[in-house]
């Protein structure tokens, strides 16, 4: 039996350029990533990627727009992490080092994808072009992808 706990992912995107936080400690420490966590009790999974955004990286922003939903399975565990992705074109703040993580823009054709997620390389490309994407990935300890899907689709529910 799978059970699932869910996530939010949000990638601050400004023209030509991406802001990425360096994962400190927890679940994927020394990666790249976008800005996200749980989603607690009581709180909606937009409500969670605001506040985990703000947590991590000092920002607010007004709008995030709801981009794709990737169900992640790792071999030998039954927990599946269902991880909702958010982008956002505008923000108010200043990239702030969080206990967490540590902020930085890099220039989309600059990304370090050797020192992320595996996933994220496959992904990135529909995120830069606000295509809506459903995905499963299925991997063999972090870094090894061994089963996965990608499609674009129209809504993200
Ligand atoms: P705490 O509560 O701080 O111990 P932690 O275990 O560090 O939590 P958390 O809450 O930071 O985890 O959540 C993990 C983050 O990593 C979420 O934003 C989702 C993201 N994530 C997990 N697997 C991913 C993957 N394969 N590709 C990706 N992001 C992933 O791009």
């Amino acid at each position: 039996m799978f059970t699932s706990k869910l996530l939010t992912l949000v990638l601050v995107v400004q023209p030509g350029r991406v802001l990425l936080g360096m994962k400190k400690r927890g679940f994927g420490a020394g990666k790249w990533n976008g800005f996200g966590g749980k989603v607690e009790h009581g709180e909606t999974i937009e409500q969670a990627a605001r506040r985990e955004l703000l947590e991590e990286s000092g920002l607010t922003v007004d709008t995030l727009d709801k981009l794709g939903n990737i169900k992640f399975e790792f071999i030998g565990e039954t927990e599946l992490l269902d991880v909702h992705i958010f982008r956002a074109d505008s923000f108010h703040g200043e990239p702030t080092e969080s206990d967490e993580m540590r902020p930085q823009w890099f220039d989309c054709d600059k990304i370090p994808f050797s020192q992320m997620w595996a996933d994220d390389i496959l992904w990135f490309p529909m995120m830069f072009q606000k295509k809506k994407f459903l995905g499963y990935f299925k991997f063999q300890g972090h870094d090894l992808i061994v089963e996965h899907k990608l499609e674009e689709v129209n809504e993200v529910s």
